[in-house]
Formats: C-alpha cells, structure tokens, sequence
C-alpha cells in the first residue's frame, strides 16, 4: 500500500502542525497523544514513512524501539507510573486512524486496579 504523505504524523514530522514533542533523534519522535487514555500518554513513531509494522525494515525498527524503550523509562521514572501498556495497531481493521507507524505508550498506575 502507498504511503499517505499528507497524514497527520507526516505533518508533525514537518512541523506543518504543532505537537508536544518529548523526544527526538534522527531516526524518531516521540510526542504526547492528543487524546490521552491516561496522563502521560505518549506516541513513538518513526521518521521513515511506515502506514503499519509491516511496512518498516528491520533496523529502522530498531531505533524505534530503542525510542520505545528511553520514552518508557522515563514515563516511569517522571510520572512514577508502576506500568506501562504499548499498544499498536495496524490496520484501519485493528482501529488503526492515523495511516503512519505509531506506539502507544500508556502509564498505568496500581490504584487504578484497587478502585471498585
Ligand atoms: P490509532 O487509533 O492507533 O491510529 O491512534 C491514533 C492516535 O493519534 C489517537 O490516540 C489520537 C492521536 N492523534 C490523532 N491526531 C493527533 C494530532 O493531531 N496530534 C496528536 N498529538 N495526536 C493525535
């Protein structure tokens, strides 16, 4: 499938629209999500025009977890968060709505789990 160069992360990437970057080398960035699930909700992305996991070779995913993985410890060392979910969907099937490779990065806390 054809990469959609006019996609919302694609801007961002360009800074033809504004985002709160938390993160950026020359391989990715990471900024938080506009429609936070929880606070501190973080997106990962590659700069290489990915739509889905299956379109980005092996060492640029590489480096996006390398990303993944910093964004994450410092999600857990900042907001003291006791876990984080990373979810990525891939697809418009599986819920995919931005067609650019991204990782959620969700803090989680354990209160949340002794709430009734
Ligand atoms: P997904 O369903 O996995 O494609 O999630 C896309 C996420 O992108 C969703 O959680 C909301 C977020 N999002 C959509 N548009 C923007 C935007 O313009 N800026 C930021 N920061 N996040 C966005």
């Amino acid at each position: 499938m054809s990469y959609d160069s006019n996609n919302i992360f694609a801007k961002i990437l360009r800074d033809e629209i504004p985002s709160f970057k938390v993160y950026e080398d020359d391989y990715t960035l990471a900024f938080m999500d506009i429609m936070p699930q929880a606070e501190g909700h973080t997106l990962v992305i590659p700069k290489f025009e990915a739509e889905t996991l299956l379109d980005i070779p092996a060492d640029e995913l590489t480096h996006t977890m390398t990303t993944v993985q910093k964004v994450m410890s410092a999600l857990k060392s900042t907001l003291g968060v006791d876990g984080v979910v990373l979810m990525q969907l891939n697809g418009s099937a599986a819920g995919q709505t931005v067609p650019h490779l991204h990782f959620h990065l969700i803090p989680e806390h354990l209160s949340k789990l002794n709430r009734h």
